[in-house]
């Protein structure tokens, strides 16, 4: 057995409390190299001396089930109820090759009775309530619609900036502007509520100078360009009435260059009463108009990537953290906003997330705190500081085997099921799944414009863990590639709008609402995977209930029906699709 491939941690996504009262065991070992693994678990204060005045640990075994196989390794979980809230345990496996071992704390060793008596347990020393990780209820049963504002809808034309251009009369640039506001979205809140959407996730709305309002200027202003406090106010209860959850972008690790902060930082240097909010590094701080990588080293002033226009804040100094978390509250106390998605938020340091988590948390208990992360995420999730993150690394891998070809149904499903075992159960249910965003390629551009594979892309992407999230547009058949090209204007023309993809995109939202309980949070199995078809089936299973998803990702199989293609059929009778694709099965 490959002892050195053993891999368990206490405390962690290994092992933690899942719900109040069932508590999670993940055992990581070597793929296809063991047999068999049992928890042998009970109360740390077990121990009992028997006639021959020996102390042995009154335990209990159960057998773990391998849930996971990836490339490299095999997982293994099992779910354990403590009458006790405290909890010690080891692992008895038994290897392919015959060997077995205990692994606890400390050590392996090999199997005998007398050595069960001599553990040293791993150990979960109280089971506090308090200390789980908590997520909210809500985002499980959400489906996200992501809107960038200056291109959804122009639904006032009297906050038109100067220049703005007629609808969809060209294509997107970083510096031109179509009008579109929260009129825009207001007005067509039936339209998203037709398509079944019940998530509004919207790209920065506060005061700034560019059409995607990254470079704040005002955290405490509605955009001039897209309205006003009230049309705003009206916006979030007109959703609320709706049943959507609305989630505005808080770009906290920058201000825009234009911001008063920032001028009065650029007029006095270092006696600006702003000379502490930024991280400079010389003063007078300057800089000129190139934007490159070269250039960012001799800023004067750290920014946002290499762009001088996004001097970065300094979330450490008091003033400006108090400053931030004034504006996290305002946006709840006074519109009650449900969610907050953090822009760069890897790049702010923790504590000040976990002050922002607390404040936030502090109005609004099932608040949903989002981070863009694009990367693995666990030291913000574990801890009290984000709910979740965009699962780029998760949605990415589906697409590199759908869409790219460059993987294998196998290696995807590794990488799946790899990212999947880096989280507790309760935030891989509250992770935002977007195959696109405002800053992506648009899934079907990177599709080459085939609309099974996009569809096929979309379906499978809805039955796994993770609230799905649809970019704008996609329902109508927009496309277009990276930033600035995926921000077009909606498509509102209803001769130009694909009524097969917005019949499809509603079919699938609402029969991913109808199993919110199985997709979020059942049982994910990745079955049948052959490379030579490029198909798998994936199995979704709660209370009872199973969900079979068939997936052909190769090229002949674009003509097969498959799970996104039945949906259309909607052929769900008796339990049983006449056409292969989806069954489901209730036993
Ligand atoms: C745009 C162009 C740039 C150009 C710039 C010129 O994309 O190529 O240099 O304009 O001004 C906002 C605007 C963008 C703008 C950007 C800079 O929306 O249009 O860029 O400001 O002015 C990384 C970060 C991630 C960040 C992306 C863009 O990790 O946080 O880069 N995303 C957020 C927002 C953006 C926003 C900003 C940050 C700035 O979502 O919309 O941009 O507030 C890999 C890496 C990631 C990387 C990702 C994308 O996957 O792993 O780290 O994300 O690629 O590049
Ligand atoms: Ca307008």
């Amino acid at each position: 057995m490959e002892i050195s491939a053993l891999y368990h941690r206490p405390d962690s996504e290994m092992a933690y409390l899942k719900t109040k009262d069932a508590f999670q065991i993940r055992l990581r070992t070597k793929h296809s190299d063991v047999k068999e693994v049992k928890l042998l678990y009970g109360d740390p204060y077990g121990n009992k001396v028997n006639e021959k005045d020996e102390s042995t640990w009154e335990h209990d075994v159960i057998l773990m089930e391998k849930t996971f196989e990836t490339k490299y390794h095999d997982y293994w979980e099992t779910e354990v109820k403590m009458p006790l809230n405290r909890l010690q345990y080891a692992f008895h496996l038994v290897g392919n090759d015959g060997e077995e071992i205990l692994y606890d704390d400390r050590r392996v060793m090999p199997y005998t009775e007398e050595n069960e008596d001599k553990l040293s347990c791993f150990r979960m020393p109280y089971l506090h309530e308090i200390d789980r990780v908590k997520t909210p209820e809500w985002v499980k049963k959400t489906v996200w619609y992501q809107i960038f504002p200056e291109r959804f809808a122009n639904g006032d034309k009297t906050n038109d900036p100067t220049g703005t251009l007629p609808w969809g009369s060209a294509d997107p640039t970083p510096t031109n502007f179509f009008g579109g506001d929260l009129k825009g979205i207001l007005d067509h809140l039936d339209y998203l509520q037709d398509l079944g959407v019940n998530g509004l996730y919207l790209c920065p709305i506060f005061t700034a100078t560019s059409n995607h309002k990254y470079d704040t200027v005002d955290y405490f202003g509605i955009d001039p360009a897209f309205g006003d406090k009230e049309t705003f106010k009206e916006l979030v209860d007109a959703a609320h009435e709706r049943g959507m959850h609305v989630m505005l972008d808080a770009v906290f690790n920058h201000m825009g260059d234009f911001s008063i902060q920032w001028k009065d930082v650029q007029k006095y240097g270092e006696n600006s009463r702003f000379a502490k909010w930024f991280h400079i590094n010389k003063f007078p701080v300057s800089y000129d108009e190139t934007e490159n990588a070269e250039h960012a080293k001799n800023l004067t002033y750290e920014v946002f990537a290499t762009t001088p226009h996004m001097p970065k804040l300094n979330t450490a100094n008091e003033e400006t953290a108090e400053y931030l978390l004034e504006i996290a509250q305002y946006w709840i106390k006074e519109f009650d906003i449900d969610a907050w998605r953090l822009d760069v938020a890897n790049e702010i340091d923790h504590h000040f997330w976990k002050r922002f988590y607390a404040a936030t948390h502090e109005l609004k208990s099932d608040f949903y705190v989002l981070g863009e992360v694009w990367h693995s995420a666990q030291e913000w999730v574990e801890q009290e500081e984000f709910d979740a993150v965009m699962n780029y690394p998760f949605t990415e891998s589906i697409a590199l085997d759908f869409v790219k070809h460059e993987t294998t149904a196998k290696e995807m499903v590794s990488m799946l099921s790899e990212h999947l075992m880096k989280y507790r159960d309760q935030t891989n249910e509250v992770m935002l799944n977007a195959m696109d965003t405002h800053d992506t390629a648009r899934l079907l551009t990177l599709c080459h414009g085939n609309k099974k594979l996009q569809r096929q892309t979309l379906a499978f992407m809805f039955t796994q863990p993770g609230a799905p999230c649809v970019y704008y547009g996609t329902e109508v058949g927009l496309d277009g590639g990276f930033d600035p090209g995926c921000r077009k204007c909606m498509i509102w023309d209803e001769e130009k709008q694909d009524h097969e993809m917005f019949a499809f995109m509603q079919k699938l939202i609402k029969l991913r609402k109808d199993y919110a309980d199985i997709w979020s949070k059942g049982k994910v199995e990745y079955r049948n995977v052959c490379d030579e078809t490029n198909s798998l089936e994936v199995v979704r299973s709660f209370d009872g209930v199973e969900l079979h998803c068939f997936f052909n990702m190769g090229e002949k199989a674009l003509e097969a029906p498959c799970f996104g293609e039945v949906l259309l059929g909607q052929n769900l009778k008796n339990d049983k699709v006449e056409k292969d694709g989806f069954i489901i099965v209730k036993k």
